[in-house]
C-alpha cells in the first residue's frame, strides 16, 4: 500500500503532540483529585479519538521503513502516558481505601457489649461448696424423693404418731395419698440405711418442705444437706471434729460459731449450730431475732432406736449425723439480710453474684 502520509507530516505531528503532553497535559494526570477526574484524562489522553491515538493510528500510513523507525516512538509515548496514569490510578485507590478504612473504623478499645447469660445461683453455688468439703472429707452423695411416706419422714427415725416433735413440723400432707412432702432431709438416711449395710459416710442435699411461718429467716420452702456417718466406736467427738473442720474450711477460721445443747428424736445427745450473727455481729437484729445468733445446723449422735429400726445392730455400730440449712449459709456467706431475697428472682439481687461463677 502505498504511504499517504509523510515522514514530516507525521513528525510533525508527533511534536505537536509531545511538547502538549509535556507543556503540563501529563500533569494533570498526576494532580487528578478523584478517580473520576482521573477518568476523564484517560479518555482525554488515551482515548479513541485523543491525538495520541490518532497519531498512533496514522502510523499505518507510512511508508514501512517509517513506520518501523518511527512507531516504537510513538509506543514509548503512549507508554509514558498510561504509566502515569497507572500510577495516579494506583495512588488515588490507596487514597479511597483509607478513607473508607477510616470511615468504618471500629475502635477496639471501647468496652464491649456482653450478651446476657445464665448464671449459677447463689444457693446452687453455696450447695455445691458445702458438697465439695464433704467430698474432700470422704463423703459420698445420696438423694431420696421430695414426697415421702410418714415411716422415712417421722416413725423410723423415732417419731411416733403422738410425738410432740412432728408439731414443730408443719408437714404438707398430699391429698388423697399416704404421702407427706419431706420436711427434712433426714428421711434419706433412712433410705440409704436400707439401701446398704454399714460402714456409711454420705451427705444429702436437697429441698425440703415446711407449712410455717415466713420471715427473714424461715422459708416454707428451703435446702438442707444431710450428714450420716456410721462405722464402729464413732461418737459426738468426731460429730464435733468433722463439723468444725467443715464450719473452718466454709466460713474461714474467723467466723464465731457455737455448739448448743438441743433436743431431736433421732439423736442423742443433740446439739445446734449457730453462727455469731452476720449482720450485727452479735448485738440483736431482725434477722437474728435479736438473738445475736443465727442456726446453722442440728446435729447428734444417731438414736440406737434409729439403728435398730433399719436392721442396724446398735451394739456393733454407732454413728453421728447432721442437717444443715443451706440458705443460712448461703446468707451468712453473702450477707444476704434476708432469705426471700434468695426467692424473688429480682436481676438486680441475683447479678451480684456473676462473680462466683468460677
Ligand atoms: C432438722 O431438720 C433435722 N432433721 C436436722 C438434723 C439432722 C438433726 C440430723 C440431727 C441429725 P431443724 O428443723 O432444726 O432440723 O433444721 C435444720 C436446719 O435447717 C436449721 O438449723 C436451719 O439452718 C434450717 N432451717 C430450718 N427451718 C428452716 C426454714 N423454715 N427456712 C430456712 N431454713 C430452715
Amino acid at each position: 500500500m502505498e504511504p499517504t502520509t509523510t515522514r514530516d507530516a507525521w513528525q510533525q505531528a508527533y511534536a505537536r503532540v509531545e511538547s502538549g503532553l509535556r507543556a503540563g497535559g501529563v500533569d494533570v494526570i498526576a494532580t487528578a483529585a478523584s478517580l473520576e477526574e482521573l477518568e476523564g484524562r484517560r479518555v482525554e489522553f488515551l482515548g479513541r479519538s485523543s491525538a495520541l491515538t490518532l497519531l498512533l493510528k496514522d502510523l499505518k500510513n507510512l511508508g514501512l521503513d517509517d513506520r518501523r523507525e518511527l512507531g516504537p516512538q510513538a509506543q514509548a509515548l503512549k507508554a509514558a502516558v498510561e504509566q502515569k496514569f497507572a500510577l495516579r490510578h494506583a495512588e488515588l485507590e490507596n487514597a479511597a481505601d483509607g478513607a473508607a478504612l477510616q470511615k468504618d473504623a471500629v475502635d477496639l478499645t471501647l468496652p464491649s457489649l456482653r450478651p446476657p447469660r445464665g448464671r449459677l445461683h447463689p444457693l446452687t453455688t453455696t450447695l455445691s461448696a458445702i458438697a465439695d468439703i464433704f467430698q474432700r472429707m470422704g463423703y459420698s452423695w445420696a438423694e431420696g424423693p421430695f414426697a415421702e411416706d410418714e415411716r422415712h419422714n417421722f416413725s423410723a427415725l423415732n417419731i411416733p404418731d403422738d410425738h410432740p416433735a412432728r408439731d414443730s413440723h408443719d408437714t404438707f400432707y398430699l391429698t388423697g395419698l399416704p404421702l407427706l412432702l419431706r420436711t427434712h432431709t433426714s428421711t434419706v438416711q433412712i433410705r440409704a440405711m436400707e439401701a446398704q449395710q454399714p460402714p456409711i459416710r454420705i451427705v444429702c442435699p436437697g429441698r425440703v418442705f415446711r407449712h410455717e411461718q415466713i420471715d427473714a429467716t424461715h422459708s416454707a420452702v428451703f435446702h438442707q444437706v444431710e450428714g450420716l456417718v456410721v462405722d464402729q466406736n464413732v461418737g459426738f467427738a468426731d460429730l464435733k471434729g468433722h463439723l468444725q473442720t467443715f464450719l473452718e474450711s466454709l466460713l474461714g477460721k474467723d467466723t464465731k460459731t457455737r455448739f448448743r445443747p438441743s433436743y431431736f428424736p433421732f439423736t442423742e445427745p443433740s446439739t445446734e449450730v449457730d453462727a455469731k450473727c452476720f449482720f450485727c455481729s452479735g448485738a440483736g437484729c431482725p434477722s437474728c431475732k435479736h438473738t445475736g445468733w443465727i442456726e446453722l445446723l442440728g446435729a447428734g449422735v444417731v438414736n440406737p432406736k434409729v439403728l435398730s429400726n433399719v436392721g442396724w445392730d446398735p451394739e456393733k455400730w454407732s454413728g453421728f449425723a447432721f442437717g444443715i440449712g443451706v440458705e443460712r449459709v448461703a446468707m451468712l456467706l453473702h450477707g444476704v439480710p434476708d432469705i426471700r431475697d434468695f426467692y424473688i428472682n429480682d436481676l438486680r439481687f441475683l447479678r451480684q453474684f456473676d462473680e462466683d461463677i468460677a
